[in-house]
């Protein structure tokens, strides 16, 4: 039967005159030969990454075994369902990848069980959210403006457009969350939902008195661990575990994963949590991701994990001594976890112009609301820093001392183009000294 396309006359010669699929034949060729284009933009931007300091807060550098995980042939995969309870054939291995990494995960943090198909931290909250609540329930989570996401009710997010909002926050002379007022509101409200979790909030947070507050008002507490949960695995910062019904979390930041997202939860929600996330809001698990999160839960596991997510506690603490020494003030006065927030205002310069200026000398951070921010969203009065990623390059308490240095130096000097590119060099050698992938 003839084709619906015609096939070019010179191309069918070739195709009766070879027994290998043309397909085949360039499936085997390496990316630089296949795609020059993109190939030199990876390049690029490994050498962006070798040659900068990396402060944003939310990133870290997976491991070689996480990459080659994510470059694996599971990406082929169709698996719609659960292990063991699959929609397509062919599933007896991604069966057991998925299974390892639930059950490495829920050891990990001792959790009755597991989610791990969520492909983002957006998506995770999402599922929990659509699993228990309908629209128009009242939801209570941090403000954005003290440290929360988007996903915890902004009006520019599905979750402030579908839910009734009620946003605590931090208090205006300690930073800290104000607890007196959470179990005011929440008493006065009566939440469906009770969020914990943050994204810039540098303290540790209190998950058992959450958990107090909610079964007071008989909602569900659940936290969103994104930004602590590598510190939360290694048992250096507070586990949400014993104190909430649902966790969720991205597996990319101080867990040092494959960009996606979990859920944990206990055992009674696992029904409605799995239904929602498979066939409620996602199509077929992203396998090759799944056999990621499950390097990474095994490497979270082990020892050198343990000192690498102390080490980042460290730095941070370092880190935020240094800066105040500089003259900055980190809000709230310091930092129990990996990350601090910075006011600039003793610097008289905004979050927007400083990340520019920042990025100029090659350093990476993001603009910040403070609490209580006078400047606009897309402008501020704050830049967040973290310490995951400088932390996996294995810079240590010293190299803090000398970023808050760089960083200071920069905001003063940023009128002098001369001194601007004098402290790009040392960043650039400081970044060197700390090299990510040895080539
Ligand atoms: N975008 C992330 C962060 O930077 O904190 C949150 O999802």
């Amino acid at each position: 039967m003839d084709s619906a396309l015609p096939i070019p006359r010179f191309f069918a010669i070739i195709l009766t005159m070879t027994t290998i699929s043309p397909a085949l034949q360039t499936h085997g060729r390496p990316l630089a030969s296949v795609d020059p284009q993109i190939a030199a933009l990876i390049k690029k931007e490994e050498e962006r990454q070798e040659t900068n300091l990396e402060l944003i807060a939310s990133e870290n550098i997976a491991s070689l075994a996480v990459r080659q995980a994510m470059m694996s042939v599971l990406t082929d995969k169709y698996a719609e369902g659960y292990p063991g309870r699959r929609y397509y054939g062919g599933c007896e291995v991604v069966d057991e990848v998925e299974a390892l990494a639930i059950e490495r995960v829920k050891a990990l943090y001792g959790a009755e069980h597991a989610n791990v198909q969520p492909h983002s931290g957006a998506s995770a909250n999402m599922a929990a959210y659509m699993a228990f609540l309908k629209p128009g329930d009242t939801i209570m989570a941090m403000n954005l403006a003290h440290g929360g996401h988007l996903t915890h009710g902004s009006p520019v997010n599905f979750s402030g457009q579908l839910y009734n909002v009620v946003p605590y926050g931090v208090r205006e002379d300690t930073e800290v969350i104000d607890y007196d007022e959470l179990r005011k509101l929440a008493h006065e409200h009566k939440p469906k939902f009770i969020v914990s979790g943050a994204t810039a909030y540098p303290r540790a947070i209190d998950f058992e008195t959450f958990g107090k507050i909610a079964e007071e008002v008989g909602a569900i507490h659940m936290c969103d661990m994104a930004h602590y949960s590598g510190l939360i695995a290694a048992g250096v910062y507070p586990s949400p575990i014993p104190h909430a019904h649902i966790v969720t979390s991205t597996t990319h930041k101080s867990i040092r994963g494959p960009r996606g997202g979990m859920i944990l939860c206990r055992q009674e929600l696992a029904k409605e949590i799995d239904k929602t996330v498979f066939p409620g809001i996602q199509g077929g698990p992203l396998m090759h991701i799944i056999a990621a999160k499950a390097v990474c839960f095994h490497e979270a596991a082990q020892l050198e994990f343990r000192e690498y997510a102390t080490q980042v506690k460290l730095n941070a603490a370092a880190f935020a001594a240094a800066l105040t020494a500089e003259g900055f003030r980190c809000v709230s006065g310091g930092t129990d976890s990996h990350l601090i927030l910075v006011d600039l205002r003793p610097f008289q310069v905004t979050g927007k112009a400083t990340q520019i200026i920042l990025e100029s000398v090659n350093i990476t951070t993001n603009r910040n609301s403070i609490p209580f921010d006078p400047e606009k969203p897309f402008v501020t009065s704050g830049v967040r820093l973290g310490t995951p990623a400088i932390t996996t390059r294995g810079m240590g308490m010293k190299e803090m001392t000398e970023i808050a240095s760089l960083i200071a130096r920069t905001l003063k000097a940023r009128e002098d183009e001369a001194a601007l590119a004098q402290i790009k060099r040392e960043v650039v050698e400081l970044a060197r000294r700390f090299p990510i992938h040895e080539s």
